[in-house]
């Protein structure tokens, strides 16, 4: 299958974390989300996902699956070894629960192709108001994020589960907008371990063909 997305696309990165850890073979077809004007705006791109953003995986036959979190969970019920989510309905609310501040009420307001530019270029936002919008949501996020790790060395347990694929992208994200993020120690904690595993390593966006 082919993995279209940008290094630095948090939405793409947890899908790489995914594939890695679950050992799916995937080619990566970069998609610059700068150049050319932006090439996921390409009719060819488009046809693949009309929403015009990455993440998009298309699979042998050519199906193409977009938005990260039916894609994640797509792999995990094609590819169910290691699983992303316990069998616990409880358990798997909980995880979903934290995965979804991230996915759903803090990425999409932060989005560094889309809405940011956006906010300079429409609302006249200079770079003083646009850092401090991305510290507001981020903290706003996190905050509750932190309160919700249960403990063990990822978010829910011994081992990573769908909450740790968003919270890691998100944490290099607002670190590299410089949000304080000291006295979140929790997160930095599982993000640490994470950052110990084969497989998020790999995810990384410095280790992608198209790094920058
Ligand atoms: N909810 C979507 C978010 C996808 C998304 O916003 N991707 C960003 C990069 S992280 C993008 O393609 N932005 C381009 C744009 O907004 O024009 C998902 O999880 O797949």
């Amino acid at each position: 299958m082919k993995l279209y997305g940008y290094w630095r696309s948090g939405a793409a990165w947890r899908v790489r974390i995914a594939l890695h850890l679950k050992g799916v073979p995937f080619e990566t077809v970069p998609v610059h989300l700068v150049r050319d004007g932006g090439q996921h705006k390409a009719p060819a791109y488009v046809a693949l996902n009309p929403q015009q953003r990455v993440p998009t995986l298309v699979l042998d036959d050519g199906t193409a699956l977009v938005q990260s979190p039916a894609i994640l969970e797509w792999l995990d019920e094609v590819y169910p070894s290691p699983p992303l989510l316990p069998t616990d309905p409880l358990s798997r609310a909980k995880i979903r629960g934290l995965a979804a501040i991230i996915s759903c009420d803090v990425h999409p307001l932060i989005n560094a192709a889309g809405v940011l530019p956006y906010l300079k270029r429409e609302m006249k936002a200079d770079e003083a108001a646009i850092a401090a919008w991305v510290a507001h949501w981020n903290r706003a996020g996190l905050q509750a994020v932190e309160a919700m790790i249960e403990g063990g060395d990822f978010c829910f347990g011994a081992s990573p589960t769908l909450a740790d694929l968003y919270l890691v992208p998100q944490i290099a994200a607002a670190r590299r907008f410089k949000v304080p993020l000291d006295d979140l120690p929790k997160i930095a904690r599982v993000v640490a371990h994470c950052a110990a595993l084969e497989a998020f390593k790999r995810a990384a966006p410095d280790a992608q063909i198209d790094a920058e």
